[in-house]
């Protein structure tokens, strides 16, 4: 009775405080100890990605056998002892045929379902969202090109090391010390169900921008600007790295995403038009121009 008046309490306070709402966000896409299989799929690219590596396995594993098979055969069948007299020819037609079309066959199999994979990630939609994401030694700086503000992204605990300061640092942000050089100070906020389109550059030296969870990497190359989208089906908290080596403190240039629901979304927007200087909601850029 008593933790259900507080549990009811608890949720009244949450609710009154609508920006706040991100924070509550489940940890969805992180590196777990001992994990050998992908982080969950928040976007179709990257079930797509995770049904493509499954089936590639399938037909690897296929060929493995086939090849293991085929060894055994010949060490048991042909050896010195089992076949004194080996035959002496050095062609067959038939076979040096199959051995060309079937490997053929299988890559064409591969590249009519690989292809079409790529093709969606490279083919950029028209994004509801777009963010022009920088590298630099050592973080991340965002422009939400939309309403002209921007901001830096900053590993959480600047020194480095994991200290009683430093899982403070974490916990008042609403992590823990699980996600230590995972986290940073401030997050990329995104609607769920969004399709987000984000320019990729680098200002020193190529960096490369990731969520796992999304099936998204871009190298981030100082010069050029490329693109990468994606529509995140799933609220909560995503981690990526830099993942393009870029100098001494290349591991500790983390990148956070909070996927939210359009309503936080817009709160957080407001807020961070207010904060960052931006484009007020209700000014028309396109006619200002
Ligand atoms: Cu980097």
């Amino acid at each position: 009775m008593r933790n259900t008046s507080k549990l009811l309490a608890a949720m009244a306070a949450l609710t009154a405080l609508p920006a706040q709402a991100q924070d509550n966000l489940e940890i969805v896409g992180k590196p777990v100890a001992h994990g050998i299989g992908f982080q969950p799929a928040a976007t179709e690219l990257a079930s797509d990605l995770h049904w493509l590596d499954g089936m590639l396995l399938v037909i690897i594993g296929f060929i493995t056998l086939f090849v293991t098979i085929l060894l055994a055969y010949a060490i048991i069948r042909f050896n010195r002892r089992a076949n004194p007299t080996p035959a002496k020819f050095t062609h067959n037609s038939p076979l040096e045929v199959a051995w060309t079309l079937v490997p053929i066959l299988i890559l064409v199999f591969i590249g009519a379902f690989s292809l079409p994979v790529l093709f969606k990630q490279q083919e950029i939609p028209e994004g509801d969202i777009n963010i022009k994401v920088t590298g630099y030694q050592w973080y991340w700086g965002y422009e939400y090109t939309d309403h002209d503000f921007g901001f830096e992204s900053f590993l959480i605990g600047e020194g480095k090391v994991l200290n009683d300061e430093v899982v403070a640092e974490l916990e008042a942000a609403g992590y823990s010390r699980d996600e230590f050089l995972l986290a940073t100070d401030t997050a990329v906020v995104v609607p769920v169900n969004k399709t987000v389109v984000m320019q990729v550059t680098g200002a020193d030296v190529i960096h490369s921008w990731t969520i796992p969870a999304f099936g998204v990497k871009q190298d981030a190359v100082p010069g050029r600007l490329a693109q990468l989208w994606f529509k995140a089906e799933r609220e909560g908290v995503y981690f990526g790295q830099c993942s393009e080596l870029c100098g001494k403190d290349h591991a500790y240039m983390p990148i956070t995403v909070k996927v939210v629901s359009q309503e936080a979304y817009d709160a957080w927007l407001k807020g961070a038009i207010d904060q960052y200087a931006g484009t007020p909601l209700d000014f028309d850029v396109a006619s200002a121009n």
